[in-house]
């Protein structure tokens, strides 16, 4: 199944000159490679399930730009919205009716959501989130959990997941101990860990935030008691629940996982798939919460591309697709073929692998498990997952170049994609050494 000849030439050259003109090569740390090897590929287009890059290979895809191409890659409705509205300008810089649309499907379908504020991407939503929650509390302190990802702001900087797992880098230079030290760290799924803290710091912690399912330590899914108890914590110590939603939001289900789950937070922030391929973010909430947000209230936040008609529209036309039935037991099909296939692959080969899945999104590992979690993730055989990494790649299967990242199916992956992705991993999971 390997292409006779894998060219990737124009690739190398394109990257090869990018690593002169930009740090690592790259606009985003994960997808230079650099902890699978080999040079990235450079894309030249997408369309539905598929991405070709620029020396004309074709390979199915599990990124999905990240979580946004739910309903596949360019969806053609999705485009064709986005062409007509940039027909009226690309921004105004000034409120727009499509604000109000968006902001009203969102309401209306997140649970916890009862007013929002736009932004450009997921780390300014968890930047304002968090604010917000500190605001509000009149608190400094926070708890994240080890392995997740909210952004790139300093102080969510502290056993970050995603990139930062993925370089196996430390605490981020740059970012002044004094704003991480009022980030406190327990392991996903430990409630006892954060009713600890709360024990030790019972007035002084603002919001406890997490993803809800991970999907930046490699796909771990919550235990819903771990969720419950939070809820409850959170009450009883005045704290605030902010559940992470921007990879999870409208991809678990159509109102997140809060609603799959049936837990509410006070807060939650979005981003990727509301913004249908483009740049966009929000964070939402109690509506008495957020009437702290200026120009509501005293709690500052601003954005001059915020709320502009392309994102607004893009993601508009995205939640409208995802309204349609059957949708979500369709990506729950797809999704689960595929994980199945993978683990009686493994199974049957000999080789330790722990699959996971719900919805459109997924993950594995090559280890025995269980993985509940960062700890247990990183027992993983990484260079195992290098190499797997490899040779679906040269078979045609792009998967996010990171064991620390989850991967992503979408409305466009068909049954035919999945047996051809199943012969694939077979083939490559027969030459890698059990
Ligand atoms: N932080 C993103 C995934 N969790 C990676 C984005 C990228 O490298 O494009």
């Amino acid at each position: 199944m390997v292409a006779t000849v894998w060219n990737t030439t124009e690739s190398q050259r394109i990257f090869n000159e990018a690593q002169q003109l930009m740090p690592g090569g790259v606009s985003s740390p994960v997808r230079a490679f650099k902890s699978v090897g080999g040079q990235p590929i450079v894309f030249e287009r997408v369309q539905g399930a598929y991405a070709w890059d620029v020396d004309g290979n074709r390979y199915i895809d599990y990124v999905g730009t990240w979580g946004p191409a739910i309903c596949g890659h360019a969806h053609p409705e999705v485009i064709e919205a986005i062409c007509a509205v940039a027909q009226q300008g690309t921004s105004f810089g000034a409120p727009c009716r499509w604000e109000n649309v968006l902001a009203e499907m969102v309401i209306a379908a997140v649970p916890s959501i009862e007013m929002v504020r736009f932004v450009n991407s997921g780390t300014e939503a968890c930047m304002g989130a968090l604010r917000l929650a500190r605001a509000f509390t009149g608190r400094e302190k926070i708890i994240k959990f080890e392995g997740c990802y909210h952004g790139h702001a300093d102080m969510f900087l502290v056993k970050a997941g995603s990139g930062v797992a993925t370089l196996g880098l430390p605490d981020s230079p740059g970012v002044p101990k004094s704003v991480t030290a009022a980030t406190l760290t327990a392991p996903y799924n430990d409630l006892q860990a954060v009713a600890d803290l709360f024990a030790q710091y019972p007035e002084a912690i603002a919001a406890v935030v997490l993803e809800p399912v991970v999907g930046n330590a490699g796909f771990i899914l919550p235990e819903r008691e771990f969720l419950v108890g939070l809820r409850e914590l959170t009450q009883r110590y005045g704290a605030l629940l902010v559940f992470d939603e921007v990879m999870t939001g409208f991809r678990i289900r159509y109102g997140g996982a809060q609603a799959y789950f049936g837990i509410t937070p006070d807060l939650t922030t979005l981003g990727k798939i509301i913004g249908g391929g483009l740049p966009v973010g929000a964070y939402g909430g109690r509506k008495d919460i957020m009437q702290m947000v200026a120009p509501a209230g005293p709690m500052y936040q601003a954005g001059t591309l915020s709320g502009n008609p392309l994102a607004m529209t893009a993601g508009i036309k995205t939640l409208e697709l995802l309204q349609r039935p059957g949708v979500y037991e369709q990506l729950e099909r797809v999704t689960s073929r595929l994980v199945q296939g993978l683990q009686s692959i493994a199974d049957e080969l000999g080789h330790p692998m722990c699959t996971g899945s719900l919805s459109g999104m997924f993950g594995f590992f090559f280890t025995q498990g269980p993985v509940h979690n960062y700890e247990q993730a990183k027992t993983s055989d990484v260079q195992k997952f290098s190499r797997f990494h490899r040779g679906m790649l040269e078979r045609g299967i792009y998967l996010a170049p990171s064991q620390f990242e989850a991967g992503f199916t979408s409305l466009a992956h068909t049954e035919a994609d999945i047996d051809q992705t199943l012969a694939a991993a077979r083939e490559v999971l027969s030459t890698l050494p059990r």
